[in-house]
């Protein structure tokens, strides 16, 4: 053995002294469908962890990109909220010490309880917002990230006709996006992405998410989107369907992406490895945090994977770390981080993501790289809990 095993309660995650779980409701500007549904809001969870010392007091925010009802994933907020108050904030509390908030601590500390990444992600994400303000950094400085904007792509939903569709996806194009992905699903597929090809011409970059609305046998089906030349095809096929993944990217000139089956750095390196993922769509909360997304993006960057960062309707809280992740050289590809204004007219930060010339601006700002806007976000708040050591 070279290394010693770390043992969790011995890694303190500091001097922990507070946990708020706060839902939010914020209205979409337009409503937004995919193959598993229609929203039109976004009731998000968030968390804040409060670090205190002395005199001085760190807040750290996180976000649950968790959807309200279990149809993208089997997490859901309600859920979420639960796991976090009943399980995860009572192991960060056994082992809060005096020292310095780490998140590297976080995952190692929720273990031993099973799956729910997304719950665990906010914790670890609040945790790393508050050590990176405790050490007055920037996360764009902790990753090391020299870019200071990247594309910027936008997720399309689908629509009742293909003449609104081409509106919107116009509409698009003309505010800078970089890229276009069209959400699809049994038929609403080739006509739609065949229109949408013709509209913005042979080069500007677009793919398709079906959100595990296929099965194997639409394979030959799938191949048909090849005439498009597409940039990829995302998650076409459900979950668990590593082999299908395969078999369809075998068959297909179009790369296949995976999206829902990837939740840890094991599934993408089986997913690349059996050839079931040719690119990945890399989101920190689905993977169970940002430590967990750096890996990934390391392997797969040592091993000529191209990855994007997708999104889940964040808040300025998430899009900003997303934004700063999406920095990293791996990122080859647009990914989902548009502007705050593609989903709320509103944001609950006061830097919110613009798009500037089809790009977005990675914040040097301490900590995760938003400013909250108090207010506002008192304004669309629907529940608060704050928990303590005691429960
Ligand atoms: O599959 O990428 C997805 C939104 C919610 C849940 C799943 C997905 C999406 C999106 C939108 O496509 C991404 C975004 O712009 O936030
Ligand atoms: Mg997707």
């Amino acid at each position: 053995m070279t290394a010693a095993r770390i043992d969790p309660a011995s890694v303190s995650p500091g001097p922990l002294t507070e946990v708020e779980l706060r839902r939010i409701r914020l209205q979409l500007v337009t409503p937004f469908r995919t193959s598993f549904g229609s929203q039109t809001e976004r009731d998000a969870l968030l968390v804040r962890a409060r670090f205190e010392s002395g005199e001085q007091r760190i807040d750290g925010w996180g976000e649950c990109v968790c959807m309200s009802d279990p149809l993208y994933s089997s997490e859901f907020v309600d859920g979420a909220q639960e796991v976090i108050r009943r399980y995860l904030v009572p192991l960060l509390f056994s082992a809060a010490g005096t020292g310095h908030p780490s998140a590297g601590a976080v995952a190692p500390l929720l273990g031993s309880i099973q799956g729910h990444r997304m719950a665990k992600a906010a914790v670890e994400m609040a945790v790393l917002d508050a050590e990176l303000r405790w050490d007055q950094i920037g996360y764009a400085h902790r990753l090391n990230v020299t870019r200071t904007r990247i594309p910027s792509g936008v997720s399309v939903g689908i629509y009742d006709s293909i003449e609104t569709l081409l509106s919107e996806v116009q509409a698009y194009v003309d505010q800078g996006y970089r890229r276009i992905k069209l959400k699809i699903e049994p038929g609403w597929d080739l006509e739609p992405v065949r229109a949408v090809r013709e509209l913005i011409g042979p080069h500007m970059p677009l793919q398709v998410d079906a959100n595990s609305a296929y099965g194997r046998s639409d394979i030959d089906h799938l191949c048909r989107l090849d005439e498009f030349d597409l940039l990829l095809v995302e998650q076409p096929l459900a979950q668990h369907d590593l082999l299908g993944h395969a078999r369809l990217a075998q068959a297909s000139a179009t790369a296949v992406c995976l999206d829902e089956s990837i939740i840890s750095l094991t599934t993408a390196v089986d997913a690349v490895e059996i050839g079931a993922a040719e690119i990945i769509n890399i989101k920190p909360g689905r993977v169970g945090g940002y430590l967990e997304a750096r890996r990934i993006h390391d392997y797969c960057l040592a091993n000529d994977v191209a990855v994007w960062c997708g999104g889940m309707l964040e808040t300025g809280i998430g899009r900003a770390a997303n934004c700063v992740l999406a920095g990293l050289d791996g990122f080859t590809l647009p990914g989902d981080i548009s502007a705050s204004s593609r989903f709320y007219a509103r944001d609950i930060v006061t830097n919110p993501i613009e798009l500037d010339d089809g790009h977005v601006i990675i914040s040097d700002s301490v900590g995760l790289g938003y400013e909250l806007d108090h207010e506002f976000l008192d304004q669309i708040t629907t529940e608060t809990v704050i928990l303590g050591a005691d429960g």
